[in-house]
């Protein structure tokens, strides 16, 4: 049956997602880009906190400190932390379940982030969202959502809003390949495009949505089902910082200044599997490896250090820092005290005295 399927072209075999899919990085340099020393430091002090939380929530799971899903964003930490560079920390950031590396790059603590993954009431969500529902309102961060599509309306809500009340506010909305096909993205950029609203839709596409390589579920190049919408739109390498920054710079001028919304495919690819059981046999190493060539931390490193912009001890000593930081953390979540009972009936309604809870 499957090799008949097969045979008719349903189910395209042979499929790789290549690194030569990647488009090419921006050219420019960082002074081109405005970017000091500090700025460099700052970047790269981001993604290291990323990865570095990453790799430590995973023992920490491994060792069944928590349960529930754990989904990793290691790979992909160029675009969060060059994102909430280009944009004003006032911007409204809304993204998917991969959500650890965006809450961390616009300053949630890695205490509060590794609270919330042990449940518990320290934690980013007070201990009841886990890894997937991290939300920090007073970072313009507004989670940190499960089903994939659904928050795509919420982001076109946040910018209608932003219009509404005259901020020049942007909001940016991140999924992945996979949610490009819900019903819920095409009726919110039709909204979108004829309400004129300020916000950037940005598919990360990392090549899978879980086991599925994009080319076997969705037709064409994504970025380009905008024009269906009359929504600007472009490809951009998600692998290089830089790039990311140069690219957001420019969208973001654009949609603050035209108030209109686009859309970016940004190509990237996530190490790990897609959650923590997930064994990746739809992949081969080779592919693996070879994405690992382009990694955006090591990039960011060779830059500042074949220009001598930064010394290798100062990286040193940045890695040391949040070594220690993320360590520290893990003691933090263990010491922090579960959620009482109540909280159960805290943040449900906007109104405490909502007559359904008193
Ligand atoms: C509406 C809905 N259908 C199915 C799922 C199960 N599911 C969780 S993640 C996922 C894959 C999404 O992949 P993608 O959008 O590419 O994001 P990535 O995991 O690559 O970051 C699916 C199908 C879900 N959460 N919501
Ligand atoms: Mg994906």
């Amino acid at each position: 049956m499957a090799k008949k399927a097969e045979e008719k072209g349903f189910t395209p075999t042979g499929v790789v997602y290549k690194s030569t899919k990647l488009p090419k990085p921006t050219s420019k340099t960082h002074d081109k880009l405005g970017l000091k020393k500090k700025d460099l430091l700052n970047l790269y002090d981001s993604m290291y906190r990323q990865r570095r939380f990453e790799e430590r929530a995973a023992q920490m799971y491994q060792k069944g400190k928590f349960g529930g899903f754990l989904h990793l964003y290691i790979g992909q930490e160029a675009i969060s932390t060059g994102v909430v560079h280009a944009l004003n920390d006032d911007d409204d950031l809304i993204t998917a379940y991969r959500d650890h590396g965006f809450a961390l790059a616009r300053g949630a603590t890695s205490d509060e982030c590794m609270a919330e993954l042990f449940g518990k009431a320290t934690g980013i969500s007070n201990g009841k969202g886990g890894s997937m529902h991290y939300f920090k309102l007073e970072k313009h961060f507004w989670g940190g959502h499960a089903i994939v599509g659904a928050h795509i309306p919420l982001a076109a809500g946040l910018a209608f809003a932003n219009k509404y009340n005259d901020s020049d506010r942007v909001a940016v909305c991140f999924f992945g390949d996979g949610a490009v096909d819900q019903g819920a993205l095409n009726e919110t950029f039709n909204m979108a495009q004829l309400w004129k609203l300020p916000v950037i839709f940005v598919v990360e596409n990392n090549g899978y949505s879980m086991g599925t390589a994009v080319e076997r579920h969705s037709a064409g190049d994504l970025h380009k089902r905008g024009d269906a919408y009359g929504m600007k739109n472009d490809i951009v390498n998600g692998m290089d910082v830089f790039t990311i920054i140069e690219k957001f710079q420019e969208v973001a001028k654009d949609v603050r200044k035209n108030q209109e919304p686009w859309f970016l495919e940004i190509r990237t690819y996530r190490y790990r599997g897609h959650s923590m059981s997930d064994p990746g046999n739809y992949r081969t190493k080779d592919e693996l490896e070879e994405f690992k060539q382009s990694d955006p931390i090591e990039r960011l490193k060779t830059y500042v250090l074949d220009k001598k912009l930064v010394k290798q001890e100062e990286l040193d000593e940045i890695n040391k820092k949040i070594d220690k930081e993320v360590l520290d953390a893990i003691d933090f979540a263990e010491e922090s005290d579960f959620p009482e009972p109540e909280a159960l009936f805290q943040h449900v309604y906007v109104e405490d005295d909502f007559p359904f809870v008193k």
